[in-house]
């Protein structure tokens, strides 16, 4: 999965691709690159960032969706608005991908099982602004599952199947370093829950922090490609069905090596182009066609 931030304030490319022509661009270049989908969002969700207008989100990212879409780009949405889930879908985007696993609004869930595609839930716990003084726990692991699985419960009892959804344990969202280094060690338990599993781990803080050892994050936010396609090898040798990256083409080739070694070398290719849009998303959720898809 492409990360494509149609925000001027983004962590790492804020500003970058701002103005729909040049994020159409940046888009295809994704896809061009071998990303399975593009995820467009419009609000940034680094910590400490203020929520924006939801018209102001649907102006970025609805016309984006729907030029990638209609070059045969597969587009997820990055949202936690039901409103704009539901445009998004509208113009084309075949996924729904909300950080706040239906938390921060709610009438996503019955939005979502409107709409029947399949929807990323990730591990939250509170807006962004307010994020960093959530991130206290016992039993990270234990408690970014058992939470998890409340909200599919609860999304479950609004009208979404859970057979369409997919879950991430939410690095860098009301975690620290040593938590986001937990459960990327212990993902396997996190795939136990029987869901596909997304890893966002791009250029995030904690893959800084462990390259500089500051706590800051020290490199800057484009020096971490190299780290994060190591991230994203391992995660798929645990058996993650996506990773989230800025830098397709580093990750997806880091991946295609974790696939290689796992079936000794009879992945040649990852043959993900040739997939139609309808053929990825089904991907993320039947787990016969997950069994053959490029990361499995
Ligand atoms: N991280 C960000 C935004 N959206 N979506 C999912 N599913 N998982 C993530 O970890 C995630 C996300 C924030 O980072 P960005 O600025 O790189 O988009």
């Amino acid at each position: 999965m492409g990360i494509l931030n149609v925000t001027p304030d983004s962590f790492s490319d804020g500003g970058r691709h701002v103005g729909a022509r040049r994020a159409v661009r940046h888009g295809l270049r994704m896809a061009r690159e071998g990303a399975d989908l593009v995820d467009v969002g419009g609000e940034s969700t680094r910590p400490g960032a203020e929520p924006i207008p939801v018209a102001e989100e649907l102006s970025r990212v609805v016309p984006v969706v729907r030029e990638l879409a209609r070059a045969g780009v597969s587009v997820s949405v990055d949202t936690m608005h039901a409103e704009v889930a539901y445009a998004a879908v509208q113009a084309g985007a075949c996924l729904v991908n909300d950080v706040s696993g239906g938390l921060a609004d709610p009438a996503m869930g019955a939005t979502v099982a409107e709409l029947g595609v399949p929807y990323v839930v990730m591990h939250w716990r509170a807006p962004s602004r307010e994020m960093d003084r959530h991130a206290i726990y016992r039993d990270v692991v234990g408690e970014v599952v058992s939470e998890l699985l409340r909200r599919v419960d609860a999304l479950g009892a609004a009208g979404v199947d859970p057979g369409r959804v997919i879950l991430d344990p939410g690095l860098g969202f009301a975690k620290h370093a040593a938590h986001d280094w937990r459960l990327l060690a212990e993902l396997r338990t996190v795939r136990a829950a029987g869901f596909p599993v997304l890893v966002g781990a791009s250029r995030k803080r904690f893959i800084g922090a462990a390259l500089s050892g500051r706590a800051d994050g020290g490199t800057a936010p484009r020096a971490r490609d190299a780290a994060t396609a190591a991230v994203s090898a391992l995660a798929a040798a645990a058996g993650a069905a996506c990773v989230r990256v800025h830098d397709v083409r580093s990750s997806l080739h880091a991946v295609c090596m974790a696939a290689a070694w796992a079936d000794g070398g009879r992945t040649l290719s990852p043959g993900v182009a040739r997939r139609t849009p309808d053929e990825k998303c089904a991907s993320w959720v039947s787990p016969e066609k997950a069994a053959s898809a490029s990361l499995r």
